[in-house]
């Protein structure tokens, strides 16, 4: 696949948001998927992280970049500027502290208004259970998190940054979401485009 096919190697970049409290894995869901790796403790992400990752798809390369926010704080004091052009939000709780769920209707009325979004439009995104191989200590009815997840008319996904579990799923998921959207940039990628 690719464009011995004869298609145009047409790149088209996008940007995610990753969001949630501290603590909740959202550095080791990016982590996990980028490296494959997992660590029992990450330093607390400051200021905000960015990473990218990119998918081959028929009609061309989907550039991600993934920006890792630290906190409500540093997004509050961001908001309006840094975040236009947002394609998709990854809001991320962990299932075995029930306060990290309880935060994520402010974290969609915080982001929808941040990115100027009229409340009658819905922001692409999905929600993340994240650390689902701590079952045990579960504190959040999955299906209270899947009717949360349906009234924003997100996707839900249960993840183990520490597993791996779903991980793979939800960044591609992510990147499929986004191409249904005008892209941040375009560009042909010339070396691929010689003759
Ligand atoms: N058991 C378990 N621990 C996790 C998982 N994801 C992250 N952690 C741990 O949770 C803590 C916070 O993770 P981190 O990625 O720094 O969270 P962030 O503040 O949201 O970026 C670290 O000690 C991680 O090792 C997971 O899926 N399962
Ligand atoms: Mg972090």
């Amino acid at each position: 696949m690719g464009p011995a096919d004869g298609c145009k190697a047409v790149t088209r970049v996008y940007r995610t948001l990753i969001v949630g409290p501290r603590n909740v894995g959202k550095t080791s869901l990016v982590k996990r998927y980028l490296y494959d790796s997992f660590e029992e403790s990450y330093t607390a992400t400051v200021g905000v992280d960015m990473s990218v990752y990119d998918l081959q798809f028929p009609d061309g390369r989907v550039v991600v970049t993934v920006l890792d926010l630290a906190g409500a704080q540093t997004f509050q004091s961001l908001k309006n500027r840094f975040y236009w052009d947002t394609h998709h939000i990854i809001a991320v709780y962990d299932i075995t502290d029930k306060s990290t769920f309880e935060t994520i209707p402010n974290w969609y009325n915080t982001i929808s208004e941040g990115l100027c979004i009229p409340g009658s439009l819905a922001l692409s995104g999905c929600l993340v259970a994240n650390k689902v191989d701590s079952r045990m200590d579960n504190q959040v009815d999955p299906m209270e998190a899947k009717l949360l997840a349906s009234l924003l008319s997100w996707e839900y996904y249960e993840t183990s940054a520490k597993s791996g579990k779903n991980v793979s799923e939800l960044f591609v998921h992510a990147a499929i979401s986004c191409r249904t959207n005008p892209p941040r940039s375009t560009y042909i990628d010339t070396m691929e485009m010689a003759p």
